[in-house]
């Protein structure tokens, strides 16, 4: 196995939705762990502390988009984070809701220009985060990265996006809720998306191996955003946005498996856990194990295979 320097960043971000808690995330992730899961894989693993949000204007509570300027903030603060990162090692961002990947996308995205390869990203989540802030029904903006860092417009007030990720390099697994704006925008696009039904269908391991390969025949860089409401609840519950039908325990570890046999992924993020919500820790004990198979834990050795 490679080894890799991680470098684990905290991304305390609670402002992406109305319903508290995730600031609690990445200190969940250092209790369950982390560090020394990663480090007995082998690996050097450097703990920057947490990140906080760039100055902003204070939010006014009655602004249709829940906590608009914090979250700007945060955006220029993990943007400038996950650039600097990328230099060093590979990133592990512990959220913090999912708006943080505005910022971490847009980041990693400047590295990967500044270096001459394609940027890839993996979106494993329930939803599709493909709303505009004009297109939200909730007003809460972790509905919106995707839209953001793909280079879609109306992101008033936020950092422009230099180097949008193109639609055919990302690729979302697992969506089960999507909202009807988001449909119409992803039908009319060009993002790989595979709903639970297609898993059903025909297993997890096809999907993902075909988008494995688009990125490593162009050696582009992966970014992986790894949703906790990608789980089914009743393996990780402590979310606050629950939607039954989630992947099980062993469908997103052979992901994981199958994105460290690959060697395409270059920086992670591990978002939505609320550990308000968790019960004896066991769900951000389910995603360390995620990050730990995803670098490089493993049974048995085994041979390549295809799918
Ligand atoms: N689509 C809904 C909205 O925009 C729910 C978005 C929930 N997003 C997350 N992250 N929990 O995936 O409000
Ligand atoms: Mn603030
Ligand atoms: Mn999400
Ligand atoms: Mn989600």
């Amino acid at each position: 196995m490679t080894s890799n320097t991680c470098i684990l960043i905290g991304a305390p971000v609670d402002s992406g939705k109305r319903r508290r808690g995730c600031l609690m995330g990445p200190d969940a992730y250092r209790t369950a762990g982390l560090e020394e899961s990663l480090t007995s894989l082998g690996h050097t693993v450097i703990d920057k502390g947490n990140v906080f949000p760039a100055p902003h204007d204070k939010d006014a509570p009655d602004h249709p988009l829940h906590a608009l300027n914090e979250t700007i903030g945060w955006t220029k603060a993990l943007s400038d984070a996950a650039n600097d990162a990328m230099s060093e090692g590979l990133p592990i961002f512990l959220g913090g809701d999912h708006v943080l990947s505005a910022g971490t996308v847009r980041g990693v995205s400047q590295h990967a220009a500044k270096v001459g390869r394609p940027q890839f990203v993996l979106w494993l989540d329930a939803h599709s985060d493909y709303h505009t802030p004009s297109s939200s029904d909730s007003g809460n903006l972790h509905g919106t990265p995707v839209a953001y860092f793909s280079g879609v417009k109306g992101f008033d007030g936020f950092p422009d996006v230099p180097h949008p990720v193109p639609q055919e390099n990302i690729c979302i697994i697992g969506l089960r809720s999507v909202d009807d704006a988001e449909r119409a925008a992803l039908q009319n696009s060009q993002i790989n998306r595979h709903d639970m039904r297609e898993i059903d269908e025909h297993g997890i391991a096809r999907p993902l191996a075909a988008f494995l390969e688009k990125v490593a025949a162009v050696n582009g860089m992966l970014h992986v955003s790894l949703d906790v409401d990608f789980l089914d609840p009743d393996v990780a519950p402590a979310v606050g946005t629950t939607v039954p039908g989630g992947a099980t325990v062993r469908e997103a570890h052979l992901v994981m498996e199958m994105l460290h046999d690959s060697g395409l992924m270059t920086s992670m993020d591990l978002v939505e856990l609320n550990p308000f919500l968790d019960t004896r820790g066991r769900t951000a004990k389910v995603m360390v194990d995620l990050a730990a198979s995803a670098l490089g834990r493993r049974i048995f050795d085994r041979p390549t295979r295809s799918y």
